[in-house]
């Protein structure tokens, strides 16, 4: 088979890049090691900022997303006992989220690559890239007992953080950094109304608790727990009382309670790999890059890494000209850095840590006190939240 980039990775990041390359006549295969109902069935990120809702839009996946999806001008920092408002829309100059499930964008990017007959391959076993330094690179993958080849210009690794692409790079070429974090956070996901119609984060001393939604019907929440935790420990029960220890009286006494239908622990890290290009091979998303999930960060910086891409390969293919491949990772980097500064620090300031002195305990509590005496504090906390600029 040949094509003019091979994409591995059918998540968002893999498919969004192959449907806006597609519009623009320039052909891909994207190759999914697991079927696309398990794809659909991971419950993952909700906030996308604006920007990641232009590109919906602009590869005219937006319609459902426009439709369905909640516009949201702010969100609750709870802690204390009393609830503080950050005004998005007020301190990021006009700007917002949309409240919209990953899965339910994934499920949109599938159905577009399906209305344009993209190539989409599902259980890709053995996915290897080859010849990446070479001006002909290839992949090859295994189906059934036959091996594959994809002859391409360009190889994209939008194969999340546990793929082969990011493995591809040489381990005296690749710098990882990486900061794990002492807990994780235990989701569950439920058919009950919203507790509230803005995402709650609580700061509690028994430790983070986050009121999300993906609908008026379908409720996202969120506590931190030990890393030594496991999901079989947590009845729905025991979920339910523990999430109202942390809230505030008022809004624990307003909690729509009822059974799971996705439960799951993920751990925290914070993780970049530098470069994200090597050769004809560019990393994207979590195949590059890693945040705690406390900032919303973490699919909105695929969302740049693949605005940066698609920019870069219909110069490349329409100009002959190449600058936006060759500072890639660079331009791409720059911006990944920041959302892992802010993933960092708004995880830092909420969360409890379990070796954490009376010290740092007071800093976090400074850093809310100033956080919501400075317009100028909010004003940094919300152009990070609604998304810095492409
Ligand atoms: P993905 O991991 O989504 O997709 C990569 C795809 O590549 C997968 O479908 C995988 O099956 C496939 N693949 C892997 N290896 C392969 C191989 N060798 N060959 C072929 N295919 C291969 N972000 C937020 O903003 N908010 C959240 O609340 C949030 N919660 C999260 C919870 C969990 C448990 C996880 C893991 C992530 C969460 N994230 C969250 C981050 C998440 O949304 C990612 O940022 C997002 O999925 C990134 O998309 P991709 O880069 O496409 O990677
Ligand atoms: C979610 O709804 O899953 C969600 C929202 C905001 C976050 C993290 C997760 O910061």
């Amino acid at each position: 088979m040949k094509t003019q980039v091979c994409i591995i990775g059918g998540g968002p990041s893999g498919l969004m890049l192959s449907q806006l390359l597609h519009r623009k006549g320039i052909d891909t295969i994207v190759l999914e090691r697991q079927s696309r109902e398990y794809v659909l069935g991971r419950i993952r990120a909700g906030v996308l900022e604006h920007g990641f809702a232009a590109l919906m839009r602009e590869a005219q996946c937006g319609e459902r997303m426009d439709r369905e999806g909640e516009i949201h001008d702010g969100f609750i920092i709870a802690h204390d006992g009393k609830m503080d408002r950050v005004d998005l829309h007020k301190y990021s100059g006009g700007s917002s989220v949309v409240v919209y499930g990953q899965t339910e964008l994934t499920r949109d990017l599938y159905e577009a690559r399906d209305r344009m007959k993209g190539i989409v391959i599902h259980n890709a076993e053995d996915v290897q890239p080859h010849d990446l330094k070479s001006a002909n690179p290839y992949v090859t993958y295994r189906s059934g007992d036959e091996v594959v080849r994809i002859d391409c210009d360009f190889v994209i690794g939008a194969d999340g953080f546990h793929g082969v692409s990011r493995k591809s790079i040489p381990r005296d070429v690749l710098k990882e950094y990486e900061k794990v974090y002492p807990f994780g956070w235990l989701g569950v996901l439920s058919r009950t109304k919203p507790v509230s119609p803005e995402l709650i984060y609580a700061k509690h001393e028994r430790g983070f608790a986050l009121c999300s939604l993906r609908s008026q019907v379908l409720s996202r929440y969120y506590i931190q727990v030990p890393l030594t935790d496991n999901v079989e420990d947590w009845s729905d029960d025991a979920f339910w009382a523990e999430l109202k220890r942390r809230l505030p009286a008022e809004v624990a006494a307003q909690l729509i309670t009822g059974a799971s239908i996705e439960k799951s622990i993920a751990p925290l890290r914070s993780f970049v790999a530098e470069p994200m290009r090597y050769g004809n091979l560019f990393l994207a998303g979590d195949a590059a890059h890693i945040v705690p999930p406390t900032g919303a960060r973490g699919l909105n910086s695929a969302a740049s890494d693949i605005y940066y891409l698609y920019h870069a390969m219909v110069a490349h293919y329409k100009d002959g000209d190449s600058t936006g491949l060759d500072k890639y990772s660079e331009k791409a980097l720059a911006r990944v850095w920041k959302a892992q500064r802010f993933s960092w620090w708004m995880t830092t300031m909420l969360h409890t840590f379990p070796d954490s002195i009376a010290y740092d305990q007071k800093l976090q509590d400074t850093d809310l006190a100033y956080l919501f005496s400075s317009e100028k504090a909010l004003g940094s906390l919300a152009e990070n939240y609604v998304g810095l600029p492409f």
